[in-house]
């Protein structure tokens, strides 16, 4: 519908949304969209019909395409292995929902690069207005990130990022990963005061931005830590079946050990299936302390039980975020080259933490995924 408009706005707002973050450390863009034809006069944005710009992102019944059509959008989604993709696949569904003026085409990858890969070359040759990758690994993107720029789609990085050249996307939103592995690293040296730490890692997916970030946090803090060892690291695919199966190997390998950090809550409640089927004690009454990523509502229900000490939230929300950036790009506005969502850090009652907020009920009570 917006396909021309569309292509020629991705030029610009490329170069304007990296002006708009000073810089920062994305590659030059290039004036590399390549406009096709002149817009017809129907199609050129008037200055007076542009509805005013909005300081936050829109509400989801907000009006759709500035010039009244139906936004195509392909969502290349990583899978559905965690509670946590599961509330971000609905609240994508419900923000580009057809009554919000999108016509959403919805792609679950089931973890596989070669389906993902194949989602979006198939989005690029449906002429989508946008496309939005998850991507599953953060390698292997370059040549099909460059088919989508040669035939003028904007390409929105959601969720995780990836380690193209930025001048072949058109943005990323998602949290920070390292800064979240961080602050779990700085939990728990607080938590443990200068006590030892004998650490087993259940990370999640390999090659994933949100493994790779996390591992990368925690490591930097470990690091100032001669008194931590980390004793293991294995992947546990942000399953709970993976994170099962990780623990009762480490548990076979591994008799002395006071901390297992699970990258997800999914991996967490396998970890937990798995001490209690040894007799192994964990959370704030226990011998182990379990860390974990997410926040989800059934993660926070065992941090408040106290069975997880600390969980460092991730936000799942994050589609109103994508709206918004295509809202701009409709309306020919700059958008930022990245966006981070933003995350807070939960920890059992009877912990307090400067990094992170103390379970209640009624915090339960406001999680609705
Ligand atoms: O932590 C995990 C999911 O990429 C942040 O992927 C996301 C991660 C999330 O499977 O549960």
């Amino acid at each position: 519908m917006k396909k021309k408009l569309a292509v020629l706005l991705a030029g610009a707002m490329v170069m304007a949304s990296l002006v708009g973050c000073g810089g920062g450390d994305a590659a030059p863009a290039e004036t590399s969209a390549p406009a096709e034809e002149a817009p017809a006069a129907d199609e050129a944005p008037a200055a007076d019909e542009a509805p005013a710009a909005e300081e936050e992102a829109p509400a989801a019944d907000e009006a759709p395409a500035a010039d009244g059509g139906t936004i195509s959008v392909g969502f290349a989604q990583v899978g559905h292995e965690s509670d946590w993709r599961a509330a971000n696949t609905q609240n994508y569904q419900d923000a580009f929902s057809e009554a919000n003026g999108y016509e959403l085409s919805f792609v679950d990858a089931d973890n596989d690069n070669a389906v993902q890969l194949e989602a979006v070359r198939n989005f690029i040759q449906q002429e989508m207005d946008y496309i939005c990758i998850a991507p599953i690994e953060t390698a292997g993107w370059d040549t099909v990130l460059q088919e989508a720029q040669d035939a003028g789609i904007p390409v929105l990085i959601v969720d995780r990022s990836v380690d193209a050249d930025p001048s072949l996307y058109t943005t990323q939103l998602g949290c920070d990963m390292v800064a979240e592995g961080e602050t779990a690293g700085n939990w728990l040296a607080e938590y443990l005061d200068g006590a030892e730490a004998k650490i087993l890692v259940i990370e999640g997916s390999v090659g994933a931005s949100a493994t790779l970030g996390r591992t990368e946090g925690f490591n930097n803090i470990a690091a100032q830590h001669s008194e931590w060892e980390i004793l293991d690291s294995q992947s546990g695919d942000f399953t709970q079946a993976g994170g099962q199966e990780v623990m009762e190997s480490f548990i076979k390998s591994y008799s002395d050990f006071n901390v297992v950090v699970c990258q997800n809550d999914n991996e967490a409640y396998g970890a937990m299936d798995a001490m209690d089927a040894a007799g192994i004690t964990y959370g704030v009454d226990g011998d182990v302390i379990i860390i974990s990523f997410d926040a989800t509502h059934d993660g926070l229900q065992y941090t408040l039980d106290g069975k997880i000490n600390c969980n460092v939230e991730c936000n799942p929300l994050q589609a109103e975020f994508a709206a918004d950036v295509i809202q701009k790009l409709e309306k020919g506005e700059a958008v930022d080259a990245q966006t981070i969502v933003k995350d807070e850090a939960f920890v059992a009652p009877g912990i307090t933490s400067q990094y992170a907020v103390t379970m209640t009920q009624e915090v339960l009570d406001g999680r609705a995924y």
